[in-house]
């Protein structure tokens, strides 16, 4: 490995002449290494034998280094593609912040989350070369910081990728920067810290670039989109665009509309959400106060881009969506697509929405900027490394070529009706949710019911991915079980796993009352055989390894329009659950290639939202028709639950029923699908165990060729990078 990636020398020179794409991202949720980097090497099963010839189980290094530089699918999804770049030999190169504290540790105090450091650097850090030659010093309007670069590699069979992150040094108050990822920002001082990191990767990352290029070609710039692609995850980066420009106008003199048009040539950017209050704004006073040299380049940006489309003839409506400068705001989403060459989605659906509804004005001028790109993950971790029984069995039947091509894993479709290989894959899954019960045993001092089914959902926690909806499906069950009215009910586990924002409040409310269900179920002798609820605590990348493999069901169940993708969903199905959930996002794209007979979906599709919007929803009308639904719900608040007087329950019951100012009752349209979901849960209990429900598990795993990110990288490379 070091031979690729030297220690004593500077990182790896891009070749001269062969262009590169490099991915911004604020988050790299990478996880642990050590398993990772051994089975990239292809020594995983030789060190596990030394060690175990010293006495030592592999597995002691589950201790060390998960570096959790994200907090959910975003971040995850970064990491994936350097995986699979490497994997795919393509010159991509991750750019984010070397954050000192990683994703919050979570733990439960009678069932309330509380949020602990993650000093994920506590046993050193073992993968990571620091490159001080190469630091550069950032500038603030109150001062300069040091970003020194520290390159982790990305092992591939062929290629070592490099994975850079900037650490902000230089006094007390710069290493703030790079401290924690998402400090509070409740307050200007916590806003303006958000504001100095998201510039400080900027800045860091073009910086570098921009020097890169001048030192190999000179400071004719003409050539910079041709040799290098800068790709935006999101728009936390997008301040990058801004320091591009002020970099080549005012350090190199190149005029300001000529550097508008080379940026267009080098910059894309990858849109993750819909939900308005995760589009980021920032005052035009924090800019200007923080970075005046920037805000005059967004400002004479905007005014370029208002010149353009009056010139263009664009009428007032769409100026005034399109617009850069929104009030005394910047909209970093208008800025990112207005610079961007391309703008791509992350499943057909969210790009489909982005085009038709989002950013429909800039559709309509610039068709051609659009593209989707369905969101993938690797399989060496979501597979190959969490699940090498399930890879023995593949490999038995068609041979090792898929390890290499996974769109080879599509011939283990013929072996559908096979019972012996149905068979093998039954007792895999068995054997894996074996092993997922000791771990969790481990963990959690929590036996898992025996041979039970096991509904999973984890995922970072929020109202529109409706983990409140599955509290109240359970409910619903378990009452229905204590009058004895579901007589062949199979035993069932609910395993949950999720952090909340610090700062939700709504979020930390779900926890607490799923909590609660899970100590009421556990304490009565009447259900605890048949019924467990299991919300794991500190739900992280490895865990997410084990829970995958070892899962019946994968519980997907956004409200219709509102996930982009979902990557959860596709690990899932790579290790054979089947999917239980909504048309949204990327599930879409899984039932048609696995198809809508081998999975269980329900509830309304993204139509139907628009028009109970329209139309006119009203959830307490539903809840007065369904008794069953009814009692759920009202656990909130009629005593069966208690949140220590902390009014959280109260709070989830009002959102429901009463609404608030921002938002109608029941937003995320929970009375709408829930009896539907409830039917979905009790239709895979009672087809569990049979035949015909392994094969739909079976043909789920062996149709995931698409949702490689393999495929993901390389249409990246081809659709936007043009490697
Ligand atoms: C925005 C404004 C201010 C502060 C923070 C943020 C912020 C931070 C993180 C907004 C969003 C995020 C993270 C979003 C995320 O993880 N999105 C997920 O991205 C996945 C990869 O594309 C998709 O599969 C998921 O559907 C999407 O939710």
């Amino acid at each position: 490995m070091w031979a690729f990636f030297p220690r004593n020398s500077v990182s790896i020179p891009p070749a001269a002449d062969k262009k590169s794409a490099y991915y911004l991202s604020i988050e790299f949720l990478i996880g642990r290494m050590f398993y990772n980097n051994l089975m990239e090497l292809g020594v995983l099963e030789d060190v596990r034998g030394l060690l175990a010839e010293k006495g030592v189980d592999i597995s002691a290094f589950e201790e060390i280094e998960d570096a959790a530089l994200g907090n959910g699918g975003l971040g995850r999804l970064a990491a994936c593609y350097m995986d699979s770049a490497a994997a795919c030999d393509l010159p991509v190169y991750g750019r984010g912040i070397r954050y000192r504290y990683g994703l919050f540790k979570q733990k439960f105090e009678d069932g309330f989350q509380e949020e602990l450091p993650d000093d994920w650097q506590s046993f050193g850090d073992p993968w990571s070369i620091r490159r001080e030659s190469e630091s550069r010093r950032i500038r603030f309007a109150d001062g300069e910081v040091l970003s020194v670069p520290y390159d982790m590699p990305i092992i591939g069979k062929n290629r070592v990728n490099a994975l850079r992150l900037y650490q902000a040094e230089g006094s007390e108050s710069a290493a703030k920067i790079s401290e924690y990822l998402y400090p509070a920002d409740d307050t200007e001082e916590g806003k303006l810290l958000r504001l100095r990191q998201e510039y400080f990767l900027s800045a860091s990352a073009v910086g570098e670039l921009v020097e890169g290029y001048v030192k190999r070609h000179g400071k004719d710039f003409s050539r910079f989109g041709e040799l290098c692609a800068i790709q935006l995850n999101d728009t936390h980066p997008v301040l990058a665009v801004a320091e591009f420009l002020r970099i080549l106008t005012e350090e190199y003199f190149v005029p300001f509309g000529r550097a508008v048009g080379i940026a267009q040539s080098v910059f894309h950017y990858t849109n993750h959400t819909i939900l308005p209050e995760a589009l980021e704004c920032w005052p035009k006073k924090y800019i200007e106060k923080l970075l005046p040299d920037i805000y005059d380049i967004l400002l004479r940006l905007a005014a370029k881009q208002y010149r353009d489309m009056k010139k263009g003839g664009v009428p007032k409506e769409d100026c005034a969506a399109m617009r850069i400068v929104q009030g005394k705001n910047i909209s970093m989403a208008n800025t990112a697509v207005y610079m961007a060459g391309k703008v791509n989605g992350v499943a057909a659906i969210h790009t489909e929405i982005l085009k038709n509804s989002l950013f429909a004005p800039a559709y309509r001028y610039t068709p051609e900027k659009f593209v989707n790109v369905t969101n993938g993950v690797t399989q060496r971790r979501w597979l190959m490394l969490c699940d090498p029984e399930l890879c023995r069995l593949y490999d038995k039947y068609i041979g090792e070529g898929w390890r290499d091509n996974f769109s080879e894993i599509g011939k283990m479709r013929a072996f559908a009706a096979d019972a012996e290989v149905l068979g093998g894959f039954a007792a895999v899954k068995g054997e894996n949710k074996r092993r997922l019960a000791a771990y969790i045993r481990g963990r959690e001092g929590i036996e898992l019911l025996p041979n039970a089914i096991v509904y999973a959902q984890v995922k970072r926690l929020h109202e529109y991915k409706r983990q409140l909806m599955t509290a109240f499906a359970i409910l619903e069950i378990y009452f229905r079980l204590k009058r004895g009215e579901l007589p062949d009910f199979r035993p069932s586990v609910f395993l949950f796993g999720a952090k909340s924002a610090p700062s939700y409040f709504r979020a930390k409310g779900i926890i607490k009352f799923i909590n609660e269900i899970a100590k009421k179920i556990d304490g009565d002798p009447d259900v605890r055989d048949k019924l467990q609820i299991v919300f794991v605590c500190n739900y992280d990348v490895s865990y997410a390894e084990k829970i995958v493999a070892g899962s019946d069901v994968s519980l997907q169940v956004s409200t219709a329009g509102l996930e982009a993708s979902g990557t959860g969903n596709m690990k899932f199905m790579m290790n054979g659950a089947v999917t239980c959930g909504t048309m949204d996002g990327a599930n879409i794209e899984i039932v048609e290639r696995a198809g809508r007979e081998n999975n269980y979906i329900f509830g309304a599709e993204v139509e139907e939202i628009a028009r109970l919007k329209e139309e006119g929803y009203d959830p307490n009308a539903r809840l007065a028709a369904d008794g069953e639904m009814r009692r759920a719900v009202q656990t909130l608040t009629d005593g069966t639950f208690g949140d220590g007087g902390r009014g959280y329950f109260k709070d989830l019951y009002d959102s429901l029923t009463v609404g608030a100012s921002w938002h109608k009752p029941d937003h995320y349209f929970i009375m709408r699908d829930l009896p539907e979901y409830v039917d979905r849960l009790l239709e895979i209990n009672a087809e569990y165990g049979a035949q015909s429900f392994v094969r739909k598990q079976f043909i789920n795993a062996v149709s995931a060729a698409y949702f490689s990110s393999d495929r993901s990288v390389r249409e990246y490379a081809e659709k936007i990078w043009n490697l």
